[in-house]
């Protein structure tokens, strides 16, 4: 099967049609001239850019987190993220914010989200020295889980909108293992991007960030496509807060979780976020780690944010 095959891309248990589904332009080639980077960046409104990361270095934050799954008997031992179906998550923690918190801060994660491999490629693009948030977006998919369409302007932009997100799967993550999604061409929406100006998920509750159409429909009426791909451990999606994304639809029958993680990065010289920076981040609504769909059980029915 070629590593662009999107045929078994879902969006709310649909097959995504054909027409609506292409591969994320992979800009790897280009990594080492900045320049161009930015370039493909303003374009785009992303880059892709295929095992950018070290895949070892990748795997090996998967396993830190998969052992800390399989101690609450969340994950088959041995079984490279297999769901068991069961969680004794509660029992053995209690507490599920500090219990993210610490898989959260798991040194190899921190290795990759924000370490110096990561750092240097955004470094290059933003043409500046830059600084990584603290707060990191963990997730662990089952079968059944995805994130709607939404742009990460209301979470991330209180100070400035000098943010970047690079959304990373740890380890490989095939598209019916429900993987990041872009809407093609979303950051020239100018409908959409321009009313975001201000938008603020908690000062605004009276607003929902999730752009509420799912993705088929939603792709359809723009008269655009989803952007995806069969990602493997190594490879980094990077974007900024006018692009509208989420996932594809969890439907691997192997029962094997998607394992991703996604973090911020910003200027260094520029103002900082209380919430997501320092030793107890509070996250976006102030209950730190415990707000994260990642902190509850996996047994626990997911709503997407
Ligand atoms: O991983 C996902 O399901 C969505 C990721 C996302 O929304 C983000 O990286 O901002």
């Amino acid at each position: 099967m070629s590593n662009d095959d999107l045929t078994r891309a879902r969006v709310k248990g649909a097959d995504v049609p054909p027409e609506l589904i292409a591969p994320l332009s992979d800009s790897s080639s280009r990594l080492g001239d900045a320049a161009e980077l930015r370039r493909r960046l303003a374009q785009d409104g992303y880059l892709f850019l295929r095992g950018a990361l070290d895949a070892e270095a990748v795997r090996a934050a998967r396993a830190e987190v998969l052992t800390r799954l399989e101690a609450v008997d969340e994950i088959e031992p041995g079984s490279d993220g297999c769901f068991t179906g069961r969680s004794r998550r509660d029992e053995l923690e209690g507490d599920r914010g500090r219990f993210w918190k610490s898989v959260s801060d798991g040194p190899r994660v921190r290795r990759i989200t924000n370490g110096a491999m990561l750092g240097q490629i955004v470094e290059s693009v933003a043409g500046e020295p830059v600084r990584a948030m603290d707060y990191l977006f963990l997730r662990v998919g089952v079968q059944g889980r995805a994130t709607g369409l939404h742009f990460d302007y209301p979470f991330f932009t209180r100070g400035h909108d000098q943010v970047w997100t690079a959304w990373i799967p740890l380890g490989d993550c095939p598209v019916e293992r429900g993987p990041f999604v872009v809407v093609e061409n979303s950051h020239r929406f100018g409908d959409l991007t321009g009313a975001l100006a201000g938008f603020d998920v908690v000062r605004n509750p009276e607003r929902k960030a999730d752009l509420g159409a799912d993705a088929i429909s939603f792709a359809r009426a723009r008269g655009t496509r989803l952007l995806s791909a069969n990602f493997s451990a190594g490879d980094l999606c990077l974007f900024g807060m006018y692009l509208g994304h989420g996932s594809l639809d969890h439907h691997d029958p192997t029962g094997r979780v998607r394992v991703s993680c996604d973090i911020r990065w910003q200027p260094a010289r520029l103002p900082i976020d209380e919430r997501y920076f320092g030793p107890e981040p509070t996250g976006t609504t102030g209950a730190g780690y415990g707000e994260l769909n990642g902190a509850k059980p996996l047994t626990v029915e997911w709503h997407v944010r």
